[in-house]
């Protein structure tokens, strides 16, 4: 199923609200010397990658209830981006997991993504699973295990998802860990340490000139007692001694509670180390919840650091945006239109900071205008400018309302059947 521009403008329907709204918006706006065109400019322009594994119904060690529809090959679920693409026109990009979505006919593949508008962003290793007749197991541990030949397996499996994401036009990989410990005195932390950034390292001269490498962390979770690459440090550290197109990269939900997630963004820019995002919402640990379904402000608290490290850090490279959620009850396709109006509006707001007028007020020691900038910016409703944006693009005014009038589910469960199964979490 292929949306097609001209049943996305029929179900816009009149624009008569919106250009109410985004007048009344870009007047208020202008009033503080905004420039509203470029604004919705940069709204359009930022693409945010979707990872093939959220395309069904995700589950937890307690179940999984599949949705009716959900794309059982790899280019139904490519096909599944292009049709929250072609609504939001904001998910230009895949992000694949190796080895549950390994492409059989990568012409096939590659036809697909292009006639969506899709390019295939950072590519994601799994050692945190054993893979399908493989040699060794991972149990104890991959890229940190003490047994070399397992580490050698962990490492080779890198490359080769290295050479399946040449294929299709990635250009960065994604490591993240389960390696860790679930008890006290289980093993050796320098010695794990120690192995990982050996094994990070073959990972990292085995990879093309043009390829990144970006080093996800977590505290804990499958393992609960340690994680080998526990936090920011630890991965910025690794990234460091691998080289200079080594990043760290940062999941919103893979830190410990109250966290300042804010401030390691700022940090990683400014060391030029920020290479890749993953988008969720979290209200315990590492949930997988909704973008800006529970912390809204956290996040536009973050897109404030990210905006001011895209403007002032060139040392710091483009990011590579990813969601990384999952959903148990909702939609798959919903929740994504959600997750994704929601990483639109934090950064629109974070857009809007006056950053001069706030450098002023911190050189005064203006602490509670500091707050009413970031506030300010933070309670305008950017969703006209959104709407805009879409619109200058050929998508929908309203991505979920056209998502149901054009009965989208309902057109997948056609061509599928109820009882598809996703790969994935
Ligand atoms: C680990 C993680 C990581 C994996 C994905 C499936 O919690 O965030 O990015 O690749 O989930
Ligand atoms: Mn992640
Ligand atoms: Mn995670």
């Amino acid at each position: 199923m292929q949306l097609d521009k001209d049943s996305i403008l029929a179900a816009n329907g009149s624009l008569h609200n919106h250009e109410a709204d985004f007048n009344h918006l870009a007047e208020k706006l202008s009033r503080s010397h905004t420039d509203v065109e470029a604004l919705v400019k940069k709204i359009a322009d930022f693409q945010v990658a979707v990872p093939s594994w959220a395309l069904g119904a995700g589950g937890t060690r307690f179940g999984r209830f599949s949705f009716h529809g959900e794309p059982a090959t790899l280019e139904q679920k490519i096909a599944d981006v292009g049709i929250l693409h072609a609504l939001t026109q904001t998910a230009g990009a895949v992000s694949l997991h190796i080895p549950w979505d390994v492409p059989t006919d990568y012409a096939a593949v590659k036809q697909i993504a292009d006639q969506n508008g899709i390019v295939f962003d950072a590519i994601n290793s799994n050692t945190f699973q054993d893979q399908p007749g493989a040699k060794l197991s991972y149990k104890h541990g991959s890229l940190a295990n003490t047994d070399e030949a397992i580490r050698a397996q962990a490492v080779e499996h890198n490359h080769e998802v290295v050479r399946i994401g040449e294929k299709l036009g990635s250009k960065s990989l994604t490591v993240w860990l389960a390696d860790g410990t679930s008890f006290p005195g289980q093993r050796s932390f320098q010695k794990a340490l120690a192995q990982t950034e050996k094994s990070c390292k073959e990972i990292y001269a085995g990879m093309p000139d043009d390829w990144s490498l970006l080093i996800e962390y977590k505290p804990y979770e499958p393992n609960f007692y340690s994680t080998v690459i526990m936090d920011w440090g630890t991965s910025f550290m690794l990234a460091n001694a691998c080289g200079e197109r080594a990043y760290t990269l940062v999941d919103l939900g893979h830190h410990l509670p109250n966290s300042n997630i804010e401030q390691v963004v700022a940090t990683l820019m400014a060391k030029g180390k920020l290479g890749g995002f993953h988008f969720n919402d979290s209200k315990y640990g590492d949930d997988d919840l909704t973008v800006g379904s529970i912390k809204p402000y956290a996040l536009f608290l973050i897109f404030n650091e990210l905006v001011y490290g895209m403007e002032h850090n060139p040392q710091n490279p483009d990011l590579a945006w990813m969601i990384d959620a999952s959903h148990n009850v909702k939609d798959p396709l919903e929740d994504l239109i959600q997750s994704l109006e929601a990483i639109q509006e934090a950064y629109a707001k974070a857009l809007l900071v006056d950053q001069k007028a706030l450098a002023a007020a911190q050189l005064n020691h203006d602490v509670v205008q500091c707050q009413e900038i970031l506030q300010g910016a933070y309670r305008t409703d950017v969703r006209p400018l959104l709407e805009r944006a879409r619109l200058s693009r050929g998508g929908a005014l309203d991505p979920l309302g056209a998502y149901r009038t054009l009965r989208v589910r309902e057109g997948l469960i056609g061509e599928r059947g109820k009882h598809t199964v996703a790969t994935g979490l």
